[in-house]
């Protein structure tokens, strides 16, 4: 193969150099040519971002070659269609994949920096949520490790995740200026920008053979700017693209306007083009109908497709083929108006006739779900869709039209059949169902746990299991252990490595060797260690930001996720206010010492689960400040958790609290992160969580609660949560604690909106799982005490863990939906790196 370097660059040159001598002088220059610094004024910043281009130069080398090879090979290829990307901080992963890392550690040190110090200094790039967007980036990261040719496409929000202060026990949001000192990770593509049309009205022609056309004219144009981002694989050449879109005005001034004195107003068109882009919606499992988020999503899907419709024409390859060439996955609604917009594209301006266009996207697309909830089906007014995207109002037309045709072949005379599964929805003010669409569009359906799949096929999407049951499949979520393992526990990594070698870290089922070691007392011992120490660093970076002192002798049990009503973190709380207040009747009580975290972000708009992060503070407060709980009780909500904090978090728990009302959390892989770890899970039968119970073993995880059948059956047969508030004096006396005033100065209204809503509502049957719950605690209790079990149960969680590596997820996509083939990029000798 011809090398793209060409043959007069050095190989061992000062941007492709691995050894300590090498990476010092790059960084050097680094310094100084691009940071235009000197070491005497130069910030921690300043050498941070040095670091990043010596690291980053080292890695494309290998991502251009990956271009070039999958240039030369055009091979089928992943599309991972996302509009969230919560990638975290991307200096550590990219050491590690390199085999730089202990290189890199030494040479900086040579220069009296730490690397550590300097790792932390990176802005992480929060564009996702939660679950969603890590998901997405865990894949992204397996796909390029498993050499799968994939791109992922999504959006540069200028405004990530909010960043989340505590001021007197409330959130706070502070707006993500993540750019603000640049990003050395991204590239800029300007020359291969694309414009997207919005709003307007459409025109009917008819061309020279008689033909009849659609037109669109649009109200208005933006342009997309994409801004790459190597994504290299562990120990592997190849480095896929995560490309991400950047909307601009396609002037930088409306001139005429300009000219005629309307000044502000042509800035203001500017201004409202890169508003599409601007701010990531911070609602997880949620969704509000603004037009704005309508517009991103568009925005993105369709710079992406005309991106793959480019590329296939730099290739010489008929769009035709498109479906050969990718295979699109829409990571839930949000990417759904493509079906439409490819649709427009084929029609459109490639003059495919319907059926030849319906034939290529339908073996296009396929879909995953991450929701029942039924406040995050997305469903776009009409109107609000009709007044963006007329064509595409059309198109969704015609798709229903035909589809309703499919469905009375089907099921004839059956009208209430047709209603429920139109992608119209007519029941009121008409709406178009996103996730009915994406069925229809898609050749290939899944949920993202097995409980989460079927509940799919049983409700949500019933109708269209019955239409299309070959379409249904499941994909159990995994993550990536290179990041929540190497990188985040490298005590237990190393110690595991030690043990059994490294192949684990691409093969996380060689985890099982572990089992040898059940016995071994030496071996318990230093696993014990290894949590320990990790422990002591969390209670030690409490000390310094929080300024609290946390025993690691105590049990950690942590709840770290979105703060919402149905993952329970107020049962949680109602937990904790059962031992304050048992220790308070009986001071001399011998009980386990707990210190409970918590960790989450709530959307700025849900007051309910901003009240629980309240509530939770106050309890805190309480609590920490009780002489009689003698340091056996302690309570830390742990502000601004992001992906850089949660890679401190999951090593040090103990205890892993996933605990949602079953049916309702789909998947969870927190869950899975947590247990990779080492923890033990107290959990409920929802989402992943009985996939993990059933492979760890049902007596290494604390099960408690109703099943997901239970929940329906107790709402069924009407549900009252008074009957448990009056019959349990424990759970009757935390909740008047609250009540009371007690945690709130006396005032015993702050709380009431949250009470009421256990009381006279109690959605998520946090009452009628209570019982269950603190009794499922109080053996967790008693299991801690035995120390030396405890350790077993929880290098039995480690060793079995393999099912939910993201590895064995993307395995399954490509075996059972995608259909592609990994394809091996070689690179030069002289940058293979050594360690
Ligand atoms: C979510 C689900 O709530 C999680 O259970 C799931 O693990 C995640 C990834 O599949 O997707 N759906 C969502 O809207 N946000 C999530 O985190």
């Amino acid at each position: 193969m011809v090398s793209i370097v060409p043959n007069n660059i050095q190989i061992e040159d000062d941007r492709t150099g691995i050894n300590v001598e090498t990476l010092k002088r790059a960084f050097l220059d680094n310094l100084f040519y691009i940071q235009a610094k000197f070491p005497k004024i130069s910030t921690k910043n300043d050498y941070y971002m040095a670091l990043a281009y010596t690291v980053r130069d080292r890695l494309l080398n290998r991502w251009l070659q990956t271009t070039q090879t999958y240039l030369e090979k055009a091979p089928r290829t992943v599309a991972y269609l996302s509009a969230e990307f919560l990638m975290g901080p991307h200096l550590g992963n990219n050491l590690m994949n390199l085999g730089l890392y202990n290189v890199v550690k030494q040479a900086m040190e040579e220069f009296g920096l730490g690397l550590t110090d300097l790792l932390e200094q990176e802005e992480e790039p929060g564009l996702g949520n939660g679950g969603l967007g890590r998901l997405a980036a865990c894949y992204i990261d397996s796909l390029a490790t498993l050499e799968i040719p994939a791109i992922g496409y999504g959006i540069r929000y200028e405004y990530g995740i909010f960043d989340q202060e505590i001021k007197n026990g409330w959130q706070v949001e502070i707006t993500d200026k993540w750019l603000r000192y640049g990003n050395p990770w991204e590239v800029p593509r300007p020359e291969a920008e694309l414009e997207v049309k919005f709003g307007g009205h459409t025109e009917n022609y008819t061309d020279e053979h008689g033909r009849y056309h659609v037109q669109w004219i649009p109200f208005k144009v933006v342009k997309g700017v994409p801004y790459d981002t190597p994504i290299l694989g562990f120990q592997t050449n190849n480095a896929n693209t995560l490309r991400l879109w950047k909307a601009e005005a396609p002037e930088s001034f409306d001139f005429e306007a300009f000219n005629k004195g309307d000044y502000f107003g042509s800035v203001q068109e500017k201004s409202e083009c890169e508003n599409i882009t601007k701010v990531l919606y911070p609602n997880d499992d949620s969704y509000q109908g603004k037009q704005l988020r309508l517009e991103q999503q568009f925005f993105f899907v369709s710079c992406s497709l005309q991106d793959m419709i480019r590329m296939m024409k730099a290739q010489n390859l008929t769009l035709e083929r498109f479906h050969e060439h990718f295979a699109i996955q829409l990571n839930d609604t949000h990417p759904t108006i493509a079906v439409a917009e490819l649709m427009r594209l084929l029609l459109d301006e490639h003059q495919f006739d319907w059926d030849k266009a319906w034939n290529i996207t339908t073996k296009t697309f396929a879909y995953t779900n991450h929701t029942l909830l039924p406040e995050a089906l997305e469903r776009w007014s009409i109107n609000m869709f009709g007044s963006s995207f007329p064509r595409h109002l059309q198109i969704i037309y015609e798709i229903n039209l035909r589809f309703l045709d499919e469905v009375r072949i089907k099921f004839p005379d059956d009208g209430n059949r047709l209603r429920r599964m139109s992608i119209i929805d007519e029941s009121g003010e008409r709406y178009i169902r996103m996730a009915h669409l994406a069925c229809v569009g898609s050749f290939a359906i899944n949920g993202v746990a097995e409980l989460h799949s079927e509940l799919l096929k049983k409700t949500t999407l019933h109708d269209f299991y019955e239409m299309y049951p070959e379409k249904f499949t499941n994909v159990t979520n995994g993550v990536t252990p290179r990041r929540f393992m190497v990188l985040s526990n490298p005590r237990l990594a190393n110690l595991i490595t030690k043990k059994i070698g490294d192949s684990w870290v691409t093969n996380l089922d060689e985890l099982r060797k572990l089992e040898t070691f059940l016995y071994d007392s030496d071996f318990c011992k230093e696993f014990h260690q290894v949590k320990q120490d990790v422990k002591q660093d969390l209670a030690n970076y409490i000390r310094t930001n929080y300024n609290i002192t946390i025993d690691p002798n105590s049990l950690f049990d942590i709840q770290a996720k979105r703060i919402h009503e149905y993952k329970r973190q107020h049962l949680n709380a109602l937990y904790i206010i059962t031992l304050y207040n048992r220790i308070k009747a009986n001071p001399n009580l011998d009980v386990t010492p707990r210190t409970f975290l918590f960790g989450g972000k709530a959307a700025p708009g849900y007051y309910m689960a901003k009240l629980i992060i309240k509530l939770i503070n106050s309890i805190a407060d309480v609590v920490n400040h009780d002489p009689d709980m003698r340091d056996r009780l302690k309570v830390i909500f742990l502000k601004d958790y992001n992906v850089k904090f949660a890679q401190r978090v999951y090593p040090a728990a103990d205890l892993s609290e996933q605990i949602s009302t079953a049916g309702k959390e789909a998947s969870g892989t927190g869950n899975m992160k947590f247990s990779m770890n080492g923890a033990l899970t107290i959990g409920t039968l929802d989402g992943a969580n009985i996939e993990i119970r059933e492979v760890v073993g049902e007596e290494n995880f604390f099960l408690f609660g109703l099943t997901a059948e239970e929940v329906l059956q107790k709402k069924a047969a009407g549900y009252n949560p008074w009957d448990y508030y009056n019959s349990n004096p424990e759970l009757k006396l935390a909740i008047d604690r609250i009540s009371s005033g007690f945690f709130s100065h006396g005032d015993p209204n702050l709380f009431k909106p949250l009470l009421d809503s256990l009381l006279y509502r109690d959605q998520y049957l946090l009452l009628a799982d209570y019982q269950s719950y603190i009794e499922c605690q109080d053996r967790v209790s008693q299991a801690y005490r035995d120390r030396e079990q405890w350790i077993r149960m929880s290098i039995l969680n480690v060793a079995r863990i393999g099912k939910f590596s993201s590895d064995r997820s993307i395995r399954d996509y490509v075996q059972n939906i995608w259909k592609v083939s990994a394809l091996k990029v070689e690179v030069p000798e002289y940058s293979q790196s050594t360690n």
